[in-house]
């Protein structure tokens, strides 16, 4: 019975000396029955006590529990100790689980789409202008205002003028001899067509065959996107584990710097750039110095495309080209960089840089956000170059090689096929 005593008050309070001198001890019912008066109230006090303050910080996270509020009830029953002050609130407890996912969040999964399917999206504004209005003039029969119809769509599409003249004069001999009587079969000659005039026996990107790196050097007009074309550059082949090294010779505003150096950072990839106003051929000599002794397998060259005539174009590409040439020998690529919103104009503005430096092939930017897709037909045609890369967006995944077959699928999917 003493032992049920200590049990219900605690050892500590039970104190052996006390019993003794209270003759409880020659009573065992009485001294359990005393035992549980001080087991009830006496934990009524203590609990009171410990929110006063009297306990741990740890005893504080006990409160917020289920221990404080059957103690509170003790103390509320008639008759029970003395009403205790109003507590002060207890601080509000957020519950985190303790599993993997609470500690750490999942980050975002990114989207993950086939270059298909990428092409796919990525062109949807450009398939309602193209794409829809085709569709459209055939749907109602192969007729000469369609045909005309036709035209009129391609050079909306920015496929350009002749170019566009030529594609139909072929479509409508074509459609002759090979009897294609119906919209579907002229939109898959038309498609035939199209892949034909971007067919260009190779897009693939150059690379140093000797033990130096590789040199890329990117031109164009300001805001094309020669910088964002970088970076993404950067992320595929840093992904595939060769070392870049990015050099900044645009030095006309130190953001263009910074905005290269964010890109830098992002890929893992060594950044080169001197003060605002330097020279950018002394950046380029020097990236490469820094892409040989960090073992770079690749060196990127951005360049400003905000030269106010060509005669300035010439001297400053034209320098940064030889002066890289010098240490390198011939660059591997020398990317001319177009915004495929600009149309027409955009291939207007290219042929200063076409003069200026030996172009090797054109990476065609914001094919996402330009309802002319056809604009790769004319750029191919007319500047005569191959389009290697195209940009379907502002994310770092967001570039491609060029593929006319998905080019030609996705301005045209849900048209002609059960995408
Ligand atoms: N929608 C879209 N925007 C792009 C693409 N490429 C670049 N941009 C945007 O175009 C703007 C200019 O790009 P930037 O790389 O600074 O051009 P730069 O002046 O030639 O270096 C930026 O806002 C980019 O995010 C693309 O493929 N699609
Ligand atoms: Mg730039």
């Amino acid at each position: 019975m003493h032992d049920l005593a200590a049990h219900l008050i605690g050892p500590d309070l039970l104190d052996p000396s006390w019993v003794a001198a209270t003759g409880l001890d020659a009573d065992p019912i009485l001294l359990a029955a005393v035992g549980l008066i001080i087991a009830v109230f006496g934990g009524g006090f203590l609990a009171v006590s410990r929110r006063r303050g009297g306990g741990s910080k740890d005893d504080g996270a006990d409160e917020a529990g289920t221990g404080g509020s059957t103690s509170t009830d003790l103390l509320d029953r008639p008759g029970g100790a003395p009403e205790a002050p109003p507590l002060p609130e207890a601080p509000e407890t957020i519950e985190i689980p303790d599993t993997p996912e609470a500690i750490a969040p999942p980050l975002p999964v990114p989207e993950e789409l086939t270059l298909a399917e990428r092409f796919r999206q990525r062109l949807g504004r450009t398939r309602n202008v193209l794409g829809s209005s085709v569709a459209e003039l055939f749907g109602r029969g192969v007729t000469e205002e369609a045909w005309e119809g036709l035209e009129e769509a391609l050079i909306t599409a920015d496929v350009g003028v002749t170019a566009s003249l030529e594609i139909v004069e072929e479509l409508k001999r074509r459609s002759r001899e090979e009897g294609a009587t119906t919209g579907e079969a002229v939109l898959e000659l038309l498609k035939q067509e199209l892949r034909q005039a971007l067919a260009t026996p190779d897009r693939s990107l150059a690379r140093a065959t000797d033990d130096g790196p590789t040199v890329w050097l990117i031109t164009g007009v300001n805001g094309t996107g020669k910088t964002t074309t970088i970076g993404k550059l950067a992320a595929v082949e840093t992904r595939e584990g060769r070392t870049v090294t990015l050099a900044a010779a645009d030095t006309f505003r130190a953001a263009a710097a910074e905005q290269l150096g964010v890109w830098a950072e992002r890929t893992g990839a060594q950044l080169v750039r001197k003060d605002e106003g330097a020279d950018p051929a002394a950046v380029a000599y020097e990236a490469y110095d820094a892409a040989l002794s960090h073992g770079s397998e690749l060196l990127i060259v951005d360049t400003a495309g905000r030269l106010h005539n060509k005669r300035q174009l010439m001297d400053e590409l034209g320098k940064v080209k030889r002066v890289l040439e010098k240490q390198a020998g011939p660059l591997e690529e020398t990317l001319l960089v177009l915004d495929a919103t600009t149309g027409q104009n955009g291939i207007a503005q290219a042929q200063a840089f076409l003069e200026a430096v030996e172009v090797t092939g054109i990476a065609l930017t914001k094919l996402d956000g330009s309802s002319k897709g056809g604009i790769v037909v004319a750029v191919q045609r007319e500047i005569g170059l191959p389009v290697k890369l195209v940009g379907l967006g502002e994310e770092i995944d967001d570039l491609a090689p060029f593929d006319p077959a998905l080019f030609v699928d996705g301005l045209f999917a849900g048209i002609t096929d059960e995408d």
